[in-house]
């Protein structure tokens, strides 16, 4: 693997939003996330993704633009933004935004345009078809966000335009490439800003199989989900080579992908050397127990078993093609702690063993706002609590699938994307600290004990756990290994045991007992150092010979 500036790097991602307010209104702002940059760079965290902060009408919540060169004021100005990016350089941090284009907003000009002319130059940057006499739609795709992929144009009853996500997203026409060089003009004007990159929204569904026609229906409603239509559309390198080449590659951007629906054997073609994006994130453990049935199948709170099969499977799959990024959860997830994690189990021990399992794995640690002080799902107790769009429609599949009000909601509280979506727990005063105001979204009650205040003065607290992770990765004894040596899985049969070697100038060996009961694990070699434990300060702890005893939930980091 080539050596790249990003490789040694923790990312944080910010749900601007629910970040912090600084004027009161309720709503997170840029603002707030300048007054925060301290806290984030003590955390150890050197590149920071913003998920959009771009002019929306908010319909997903910023994932709708309308206006890919204005920041929406509830989120501040352009003003805020630069000054967001001086501050981050001059702290050694960069930023992110999020690259929304596989879909615009349909109060972008673009999409007013071609309602007004079907016909003409922005007709083309979108996919528009007219209906049939007999009323078929071109295809049977179901939106990720429920319902056919396709809406009526606005003004035209004769004519239907496709979204895959909301109806309020319609889908760009990359194949136009009117519609491409408008997305490079677009990221090359905020990396001139000295934007270090992006983050890239659902990227797959840019390329389409065409022409549109029907897969096997997968539902009651006849529809297909859209996957089945994703593994016959061939071609996006393509899209991506073009865009790594005449947008990104110039400016040595930072580019992490959303990528689902990947094909076998295309890792290398995607993030190698040379690949369309600097990395992407590891979704397998995300993905485990969910089909396409939707949420009411889904499984939660994993077995350690399978949290460990999903990474040891993942990290042999991609080796040394590429630099991942790993994950716990983000925006669009429920809380890590809450998914991995059963609920009698739930303690800062299990947290901070949750946290070191993944930290130490090969890849880019991505860290998601309130993660790193342990913040856990909501407790949802009625419906109209909720806000975000994809629980909306999944609390209409749990009833169309036969369970009853109560129950739908109990499976759409174990999955909402509003559970990472509550306000950022800052203190334990009113509204945990994040806004003087009423917040946009309930803050969740146990902001009482669970907040940064408290964290920060307890020196073995998540947070500090967080921290330690941070230093022991940048630590020049131990970066190399660490950044790029080879992760090998250690008793991979024991039950609740999830053990694993880095190897490179060093070797270091992680012991994570996931279970409350104590046990016994023989070492493989003489131990030379602690670097890390979460129930003990570990300089202050005797080296174990050839085999150590870990408490429940014990967690530690050896230098072999
Ligand atoms: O493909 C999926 C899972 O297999 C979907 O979950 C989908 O790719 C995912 O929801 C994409 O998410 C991103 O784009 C959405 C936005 O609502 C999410 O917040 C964002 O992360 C549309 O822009
Ligand atoms: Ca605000």
């Amino acid at each position: 693997m080539k050596k790249q500036w990003w490789h040694d790097k923790t990312a944080y991602q910010i749900y601007p939003k629910s970040f912090y307010d600084s004027n009161g209104d309720g709503i997170g702002d840029i603002s707030g996330i300048i007054s925060k940059l301290d806290y984030l760079k003590d955390l150890g965290v050197d590149i920071i993704w913003l998920s959009p902060v771009y002019q929306s009408p908010l319909a997903d919540q910023g994932y709708d633009i309308s206006d890919y060169y204005k920041i929406d004021p509830r989120f501040g100005t352009m003003e805020d933004m630069e000054e967001l990016i001086r501050q981050a350089k001059e702290r050694d941090m960069y930023i992110l935004m999020d690259l929304v284009v596989n879909h615009c907003s349909d109060e972008h000009e673009w999409f007013q345009k071609a309602c007004q002319d079907p016909d003409g130059k922005y007709g083309n940057f979108f996919y528009i078809k007219d209906r049939n006499e007999s009323g078929d739609l071109p295809c049977n795709w179901r939106s990720y966000f429920g319902g056919p992929v396709w809406d009526e144009l606005p003004g035209h009853p004769d004519k239907q335009y496709l979204h895959v996500f909301h109806k309020k997203q319609p889908d760009l026409n990359w194949e136009n490439p009117e519609v491409r060089e408008e997305v490079y003009k677009n990221i090359r004007w905020w990396l001139e800003k000295g934007l270090g990159g992006f983050r890239i929204d659902a990227i797959i569904n840019i390329k389409k199989k065409l022409p549109f026609s029907d897969y096997p229906s997968d539902r009651e409603d006849g529809l297909s989900d859209i996957g089945n239509m994703l593994l016959g559309a061939e071609g996006i390198g393509e899209f991506l080579g073009e865009m790594q080449r005449e947008a990104f590659a110039p400016y040595q951007a930072f580019t992490v992908g959303e990528v689902f629906n990947l094909k076998e054997n295309q890792l290398t073609e995607f993030i190698g050397d040379g690949g369309y994006f600097s990395t992407m994130f590891d979704f397998e453990p995300t993905l485990f127990g969910k089909s396409g049935k939707g949420w009411h199948e889904a499984r939660t709170e994993l077995t350690p078993e399978e949290y460990k099969s999903c990474i040891f499977h993942s990290q042999k799959k991609i080796g040394d093609a590429g630099m991942i990024s790993n994950i716990l959860e983000n925006h669009d997830e429920p809380r890590g702690v809450s998914h991995y994690i059963r609920r009698s189990d739930r303690c800062d021990a299990s947290k901070k063993l949750l946290a070191g399992v993944y930290y130490m794995l090969k890849g880019i640690p991505f860290i998601y706002q309130g993660q790193e002080i342990g913040m856990e799902n909501m407790v949802f107790s009625s419906f109209s609590q909720i806000d975000d769009v994809e629980s909306i429609n999944q609390y209409k599949v749990a009833q169309d699938a036969g369970y009853d009000e109560d129950e739908a909601l109990k499976i759409v509280s174990a999955f909402s994307r509003d559970n990472a979506r509550t306000p950022m727990q800052w203190n334990a005063s009113r509204n945990a600290g994040f806004t003087d105001g009423t917040p946009w979204l309930k803050v969740n009650p146990n902001y009482s004990e669970i907040n940064v205040e408290e964290q920060e003065k307890r020196e073995d607290s998540i947070l500090n756990f967080y921290r330690k992770l941070a230093a022991v990765r940048k630590d020049p004894a131990y970066k190399e290994t660490l950044v790029y040596g080879s992760m090998e899985p250690y008793l991979k049969e024991e039950k609740n045991l999830i053990a694993y070697f880095r190897k490179g100038e060093k070797t270091l060996l992680v012991l994570a007992n996931f279970q409350k009961k104590p046990r016994c694990v023989s070492l493989p070699g003489g131990c030379s150092r602690i670097l890390l434990d979460n129930l003990e300060d570990c300089r202050q702890m005797e080296l174990p010979g050839a085999k150590v005893q870990l408490r429940g939930y014990e967690y530690m980091l050896l230098e072999l």
